[in-house]
């Protein structure tokens, strides 16, 4: 790796905020691609902040910390991976689910379905049931999109199906869902109409959805 794009991962590691900004600027100046600082440098930092809390090396404050400067970083490389030159494609209301306060994963999608065309509706994180059927009774919005990091919160996507359901809003919208737990058979058991492993590949199936 580059000495910038190792610095960036170092600044992530580290929760050093300024090496990071400083560094995705650098990067940025120096011409390498917004996908590589961050899939190459930024997600692969997170991952390794994760192995190490498994690992009883790094304790809350450190992933916090981390997830500080990963966002720090994220808002410098928005606007590139934001690039957007297509009309509204849809809208999609979009959250981290009930109890969940993991919301960077949720914020890439979000900026990646920004960038294809589709407008966004977030709702931020610890979003109940009722917010995503509210945000889908209007009408307008075409895509529930929902995020879970946790084993023990991604049980509240079933509830928000439930609930869109109960509502008689299920079938306006289409719903969607990600994150580290998430799989296939996890959308296919709680009747999801897709799941995405990543956040371009949440864009190319709500591309897919709404076409
Ligand atoms: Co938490 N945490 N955390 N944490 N945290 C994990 C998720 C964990 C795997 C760490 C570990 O043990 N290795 C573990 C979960 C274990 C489990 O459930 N099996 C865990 C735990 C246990 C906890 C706490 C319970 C810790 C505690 O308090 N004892 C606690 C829970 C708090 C809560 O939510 N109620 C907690 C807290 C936190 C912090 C607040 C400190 C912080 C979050 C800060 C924030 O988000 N603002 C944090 C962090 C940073 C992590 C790790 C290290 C990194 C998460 C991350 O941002 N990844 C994480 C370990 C890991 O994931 N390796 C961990 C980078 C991000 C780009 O990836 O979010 O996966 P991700 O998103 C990807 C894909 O999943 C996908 O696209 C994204 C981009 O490619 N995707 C979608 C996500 N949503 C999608 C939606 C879609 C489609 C794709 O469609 C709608």
């Amino acid at each position: 790796m580059n000495p910038v794009l190792t610095a960036i991962h170092e600044g992530i590691m580290d929760g050093d905020r300024d090496l990071v900004v400083e560094n995705v600027q650098a990067a940025l100046a120096e011409g390498t691609a917004p996908g590589d600082i961050l899939n190459d440098a930024m997600i692969a930092a997170m991952g390794e902040v994760g192995q190490l809390f498994e690992e009883g090396e790094y304790f809350v404050p450190e992933m916090l910390i981390a997830a500080r400067a990963m966002k720090a970083g994220l808002e410098l490389l928005r606007p590139y991976l934001a690039e957007a030159d297509v009309k509204p494609a849809g809208k999609v209301a979009i959250g981290t689910v009930k109890g969940d306060l993991h919301d960077i994963g949720k914020n890439l999608v979000s900026i990646m379905l920004e960038g294809a065309g589709f407008e966004i509706q977030d709702l931020g994180v610890d979003v109940a049931p009722e917010a995503f059927t509210e945000a889908a009774k209007g009408g307008a919005v075409d895509i529930i999109a929902m995020s879970a990091l946790l084993t023990t919160t991604m049980t509240n996507m079933k509830e928000t199906v439930t609930a869109l359901e109960r509502a008689g809003v299920r079938d306006k919208v289409k719903v969607i869902i990600g994150g580290a737990p998430i799989t296939q058979a996890y959308a296919d058991q709680i009747g999801a109409d897709g799941y995405a492993p990543d956040a371009s590949r949440a864009v190319a199936l709500a591309k897919s959805l709404i076409a």
